[in-house]
């Protein structure tokens, strides 16, 4: 039995299209606490985090909007995901765009130190999410929680990242759109990510089998973030920047079944969920479809299962 806290993060800021903000509300309705306390856990639902007075913030990059709203939310979540974490709980963020991960997984890093664990990170995306405010193009600060994670410079105005997780602790699954400055700055970090060419390669298991193994052999922790994204558009319509060639509806089981029997996750996100482009529920509910695959559901329990 696990405790899960729900914390329900409405952003928008992170990118320009709105409708972010409505994914709690969706993932509420879609049954997600349900969908967890049936498999045996008990959940929490702390309702909406709000957003905190704003500071003026100002970035070089005159690209970059909504930086204040961008800052404020990520101190938010650092306190509320690190106060989950403290309670001994597996804190579930409910976006909201990938912004909130600057936060989430600053709180789980701040954590982590605190207990003289190792934190890695599982990116389950389209996008490898690396520029920095200085690099970005879009200027949408959801295309930048990668780079703060892994300490990169030009986050100024944000909160200084607790305890930088290095880039071989960071495991980028399911890439399939980098931009230029993002493909010179993880060459630079030999941050290799796992993109689609080698999914199609070497299977869906095999590379996500190596990276817990070894998160497993340092006694880490493991925050997981998943971007609606990592999903192909055909069973995920519900996300503002679709790329085609995405995990099937299977794939996507199997990663989360694999994470399940891994035991090692201790925090995740759910984000980029855009409501107001889904279809009759599709996306919102294949979402809390593939949380109960993470929390144990299964069709059939083979104990001889290898993890
Ligand atoms: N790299 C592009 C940009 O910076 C697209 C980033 C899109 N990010 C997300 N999250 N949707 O993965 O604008
Ligand atoms: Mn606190
Ligand atoms: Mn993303
Ligand atoms: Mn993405």
């Amino acid at each position: 039995m696990t405790r899960c806290t729900l914390i329900g993060a409405p952003i928008d800021s992170g990118q320009r299209r709105p409708g972010c903000l409505m994914g709690p509300a969706a993932y509420r309705v879609a049954g997600l606490a349900q969908a967890i306390s049936d498999l045996g856990h008990a959940v929490e639902d702390r309702g909406d985090l709000a957003l905190p007075a704003l500071r003026p913030a100002r970035c070089p990059n005159a690209a970059v909007h909504s930086l204040p709203e961008t800052v404020g939310w990520t101190e938010a979540l650092i306190d509320s995901v690190d106060d989950a974490l403290s309670e001994g709980t597996l804190p579930i963020v409910m976006g909201g765009d990938h912004s909130l991960a600057l936060g989430s997984v600053a709180g789980a890093a701040g954590f982590a130190a605190r207990k003289g664990r190792p934190l890695f990170v599982l990116w389950l995306d389209a996008h490898s999410d690396f520029h920095t405010p200085l690099t970005t193009t879009s200027g949408n600060l959801h295309g930048t929680p990668v780079a703060y994670i892994t300490g990169r410079g030009g986050f100024d105005a944000f909160p200084p990242f607790p305890a930088p997780v290095p880039a071989d602790r960071v495991c980028l699954y399911g890439i399939r759109s980098v931009d230029p400055a993002e493909h010179a700055a993880l060459i630079d970090h030999q941050l290799i990510p796992v993109d689609m060419r080698t999914l199609d390669e070497e299977g869906i298991v095999a590379p996500l089998r190596r990276f817990l193994a070894r998160v497993r052999a340092a006694g880490g922790m493991l925050h997981v973030s998943l971007d609606v994204d990592f999903l192909d558009p055909a069973i995920a319509p519900a996300v503002g920047t679709t790329v085609p060639g995405g995990t099937t509806f299977r794939e996507a089981h199997l990663v989360m079944e694999m994470l399940h029997e891994s035991g090692l996750v201790t925090s995740l996100d759910l984000v980029e969920l855009n409501p107001f482009l889904d279809d009759r529920g599709m996306t919102a509910r294949l979402m809390v479809d593939l949380v109960a695959s993470l929390m144990g559901r299964k069709v059939f329990d083979r104990p001889t299962r290898s993890k």
